[in-house]
Parts: structure tokens; C-alpha cells; sequence
């Protein structure tokens, strides 16, 4: 492999753990707190997670002698969905932690995710790979893959692998989607009489897998600086030249955390919340209103350049757009998949009068084909639509085009526009992992072999109080399923783990809400620059505006 500078001198930078885990592996015991309960829906989910059900919160302590954690063990680790950087992190501090516990401990890696798993496509990790992937982004130590296991053949193999190979546990490392399928695989593992544990690691740049216990999803902190970079970067040089609206969607899936954490850090003239949308009911037409108010008001000041941030989800929280995806989620799924056989986009739009409403048929003919051939891509495995695939900034900046004419005949604007897009997602998400996750995603892995080592399942491995230095953080385990509810996939009830939207009276949002006003009209801009890996404390270990505001009091 050719390995840059910067990457050789990564290789080098050692993780910081929490002081529990910092020592000797035999100093760390288990204390474990109350039964806990499923969000909602919780007799629902008790019969469904018969053994797993209402496990109490593990935290660990320095105490006694637990002699449990020197025992040779076989894992399995399988990274999963989107990738996040410091995935390799989270492998190197389980790999780390089983060989302090007991050196004849093996990791298996998964080859491409959770279809490793079923195909039993493994490669055994050794020091020398782990050693090459230290501290680096991407998942391509071992590959990802977003292959969901749900069918009873699917669960059949993964039993079967499990018991070929002898393993302890398999990690699953992924977002809500896949660690609901690890609370259902250690759910499943149980029932069927096999002893293999399963631990989930909290990973999504989304940053929608947090909760009380869980303070942010690792992949979050560098994926939002690398993305404000690059805004910042736009912010100077449209600031420069004054001449272009940089328009742009930013990865995060169905929460806008993303795009939140990114305006916190760059300030820009608007950035849209699709929480807020769906909370305040509003059309694409007031949204689009509101994009053109700001562009208005700083034309009369002289200033016809800006920048909007578009969460990428936007579209499905637009309450008409919504109910137009819902009913094209439901169509497509339905009549055993005749839709997928047509090809031709017009045959695909008459195919749906008749079978979408009226009001649904009317929104899907009258977007750009371009956009609407988008909203008929293949859903993603977990029944998700691939916003990612939507160019929701090209459909707003040709909407706003529409109206900045009719206020122009109106003599109700006099200014230039001149619109670019932009998608910033895959760029931020094998970044090298800031110091921060670097050093979380470590902690994680580490975490997870003390959980496999003392014996649990179904738990998600946690490391808490990440606002403080390092050796202060609390490390230990949530049960999965205290995290989940009931909803409504493919047509029935799922227990799955809660997405943690924006919280729109949470501080980050506040925060935003109470500056953006000024920002809308004045060029605000901020230019926070790469991350860095090098120098003083305060610019490269610091956290994201999200998680300061949201910790600390
Ligand atoms: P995860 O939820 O699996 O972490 O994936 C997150 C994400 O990066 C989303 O932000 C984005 O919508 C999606 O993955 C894109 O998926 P793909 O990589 O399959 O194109």
C-alpha cells in the first residue's frame, strides 16, 4: 500500500483513553445500574427480545481483580452502512484490548460488511494489518456493506459462521439500522442456544444516533470539519469576488445535524432545518420565499453573493413532498415489485396514475424529470430513499431562479443571481479521523472487548462525558434495546432504535436560531480552516459546537 507522509506520521499518534481503561485490563470491573425499558412500545419489544429485554447499563470501574478479562477469545467485527471516520480505530482498540487481555486472543474482520458475516468471507486481523490502518479514515481494512440480515435464512447463516469459526462475539460497528440488527442477532444467537455475545459501536457522520447515554455517534466531528472547511473555503471566496450563491446539500440523511453543526462553525446567510420545516409545515414555496427574503434584502445592500446549506433529507420533511415519498415507498414496494420492471421514465409516471393520489401525481409531474427520475431510484436496503442520489440544491436553485424573476417584473428585486451547487457528503466521510474521533473511536473498540470480555450481548458500546479531557471520559455499555420504539417499515410494525433528530429546543438549535437573522442580511462569515492534527490543545483536540452546546452547562 502507498502511504502518505502525513499518514506515516499518523500511524505514530496514540489514542487517548478514558483513565479506566488506560491501565492494567485486570483492574476493570463491571457495575452494573437498574433494569432499563425500550423508548415506547415496551411490551411490544419486551416479547420480541425475550432475552435481551431491560438489561441494566454497564459502567466500568478500577476495582478488585477480574479475572474473566484474560480469557482467550474469538471475535468477529463487521463495519457496517455509511463509512465514518475512525472506523479503523474502533477495530484497533478491540484488537488492542482482546490482545492486552490474552495474546492468543484472534479478531476476525468481515469482509464488506454484514454479508461477511453470512458468506463467512473473513480475514484473520493481525498486528501488521492493524498496524497499516492506525489512526487513518475509510473502512477499507475489511470493507463495508449495507446488507441487512432480517430474513430467517439470513439469521440461520449468521449462526452458522458463528459456530464455524467459534466465536465469542461479533461487534457490529454502524448506525441505527445496523445496530438494530445486532440487537436482533444477539436476541437471535440467545434463543438458539449459542453462547456468541454481539456489541454494537455507536458510528454515522449523520450524528443521529446519540441519546442520553450515548453523546454523539463517532464520524460526526470529522465529517462536519471537513465540511465546514470547505464552506468556509466558499464563504472567502465568494466574500472575494462577490459575484455567486453557493448553494449546498450536505450529507446527514434524514437529520439536519450536519448541516446545524456546520452553519454553527461557518456562519453562512442561510441554512435550512428540515426538523424546523416539518415542525412549522412549511411548503417548498415558503421555503423557497424565505431563501429569496435574504437574497432581496442583501441585493439592496449591494451584496448579491451568499451561501444556503440544504440538509440533504430536506425533501422528505417538506410535509407535501413527504406524503408523496410515502406513497411512492408503499407503491413500489407493493403488487410484488411490478414497478421495478419498468424502465422507461414516462411508462414509470403513467404507471403511478391511479395509484398515487391525485395531489401526489400532480407534485411527481410537475418537478424537473431530472429530480423526479430521482425520487424513483431503488430504495436502499433498509427501505430507505437514497437522498443522497435527490438534488434538492439544484431543484431549489431553479425554483428560486422562478422567483427572483417574478419579483424582478414585480420591481421588487433589482440584484444579480447567479447560482452554483454543490454536494459535500463522501468527501468528509474517510477524512482522517480529527483527534477527537481518533481517540473517541479507539476508546469504543476498547470498550467493546471489556463488554465481550465480562460476559454481556445486545449491548452498544459507550463512552460518555466527551466534552472533558480524555482520561475523564466514562466508558461502559447501553443495552440496545432500551434505545428502541416501534415503527412502521415496509408496511408493518419494527422495533428499531429511535433516529435522534434536531431538537429544536435543544441549545445548538437555539443557538443558530438566534443569530441567524443577522446572518441572512450580513456576510457573518466564518473560515474555521482544516482540522489539525498538530499544535496546541485548543485547535486540534477540541469537539463540535453540537456536542459543546449540548454538554456543557
Ligand atoms: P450510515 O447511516 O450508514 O452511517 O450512512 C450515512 C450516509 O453517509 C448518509 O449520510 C447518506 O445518506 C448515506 O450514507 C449514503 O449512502 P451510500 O454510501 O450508500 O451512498
Amino acid at each position: 500500500m502507498n502511504v502518505s507522509t502525513l499518514q506515516k506520521v499518523r500511524y505514530g499518534y496514540k489514542p487517548k483513553l478514558p483513565l479506566t481503561l488506560s491501565g492494567s485490563t485486570e483492574g476493570i470491573t463491571v457495575e452494573f445500574g437498574s433494569p432499563t425499558e425500550a423508548i415506547s412500545d415496551r411490551e411490544e419489544i419486551k416479547e420480541i427480545f425475550k432475552n435481551t429485554y431491560g438489561k441494566p447499563i454497564a459502567s466500568f470501574i478500577i476495582k478488585g481483580k477480574n479475572d474473566k478479562i484474560r480469557r482467550e477469545l474469538k471475535v468477529g467485527v463487521i463495519l457496517s452502512g455509511g463509512q465514518a471516520p475512525g472506523g479503523h480505530n474502533v477495530i484497533a482498540g478491540l484488537f488492542d484490548g482482546l490482545k492486552k487481555g490474552n495474546p492468543g486472543s484472534v479478531l476476525y474482520g468481515f469482509k464488506r460488511g454484514p454479508s461477511g458475516l453470512l458468506d463467512n468471507k473473513t480475514v484473520i486481523l493481525t498486528e501488521e494489518i492493524i498496524d497499516n490502518y492506525r489512526n487513518t479514515g475509510g473502512f477499507d481494512i475489511i470493507g463495508s456493506g449495507r446488507t441487512k440480515i432480517e430474513t430467517p435464512d439470513q439469521f440461520a447463516s449468521s449462526l452458522e459462521t458463528a459456530k464455524k469459526l467459534n466465536l465469542d462475539a461479533v461487534v457490529v460497528i454502524g448506525g441505527d439500522d445496523s445496530n438494530t440488527n445486532a440487537a436482533l442477532l444477539a436476541e437471535y444467537f440467545i434463543s438458539n442456544g449459542s453462547s456468541t455475545q454481539v456489541i454494537g459501536c455507536p458510528k454515522t457522520i449523520d450524528g443521529d444516533l446519540k441519546n442520553e447515554h450515548i453523546e454523539t455517534s463517532f464520524g460526526f466531528d470529522t465529517a462536519c470539519k471537513t465540511y465546514s472547511e470547505l464552506i468556509g473555503n466558499l464563504c472567502r471566496d465568494t466574500n472575494s469576488a462577490k459575484k455567486y450563491w453557493h448553494f449546498v446539500k450536505l450529507m446527514g440523511r434524514a437529520a439536519s445535524h450536519i448541516a446545524l453543526e456546520c452553519a454553527l462553525q461557518t456562519q453562512p446567510n442561510i441554512c435550512l432545518i428540515s426538523e424546523e420545516v416539518e415542525a412549522k409545515n412549511l411548503s417548498l414555496d415558503k421555503i423557497v420565499e424565505q431563501i429569496c427574503a435574504s437574497i432581496v434584502k442583501r441585493a439592496e445592500n449591494g451584496d448579491n453573493f451568499g451561501i444556503v446549506l440544504i440538509p440533504e433529507g430536506l425533501v422528505e420533511f417538506i410535509p407535501e413532498i413527504k406524503k408523496l415519498i410515502e406513497e411512492l415507498n408503499d407503491t413500489m414496494a407493493g403488487e410484488d415489485g411490478a414497478f421495478s420492471s419498468i424502465t422507461n421514465f414516462n411508462d414509470r409516471l403513467n404507471w403511478f396514475s391511479g395509484r398515487l393520489s391525485d395531489i401526489s401525481l400532480g407534485i411527481l409531474k410537475t418537478l424537473p424529470a431530472e429530480i423526479a427520475q430521482q425520487f424513483l431510484m431503488d430504495r436502499d436496503p433498509h427501505g430507505n430513499v437514497q437522498v443522497s442520489r435527490i438534488e434538492t440544491e439544484k431543484l431549489l436553485v431553479g425554483m428560486v431562479e422562478k422567483k427572483l424573476s417574478i419579483l424582478k417584473e414585480r420591481k421588487q428585486y433589482n440584484g444579480k443571481f447567479s447560482a452554483l451547487t454543490h454536494f459535500f457528503g463522501y468527501e468528509g466521510r474517510c477524512a482522517f479521523p480529527s483527534n477527537f474521533d481518533a481517540d473517541y473511536c479507539y476508546s469504543l473498540g476498547y470498550s467493546a472487548f471489556v463488554l465481550i470480555a465480562s460476559g454481556l450481548t445486545g449491548y452498544l458500546s459507550s463512552v460518555k462525558n466527551l466534552t472533558a479531557p480524555a482520561d475523564k471520559w466514562i466508558a461502559g455499555g447501553v443495552p440496545l434495546t432500551m434505545m428502541m420504539n416501534l415503527e412502521q417499515r415496509h408496511g408493518s410494525k419494527k422495533p428499531v432504535i429511535r433516529k435522534a433528530l434536531v431538537d429544536l429546543n435543544g441549545k445548538p438549535f437555539k443557538t443558530f436560531e438566534s443569530n441567524r437573522g443577522q446572518w441572512a442580511e450580513k456576510t457573518s462569515f466564518l473560515v474555521p480552516g482544516p482540522i489539525q492534527y498538530f499544535g496546541p490543545s485548543e485547535v486540534c483536540d477540541n469537539t463540535t459546537v453540537t456536542l459543546s452546546l449540548e454538554h456543557c452547562s
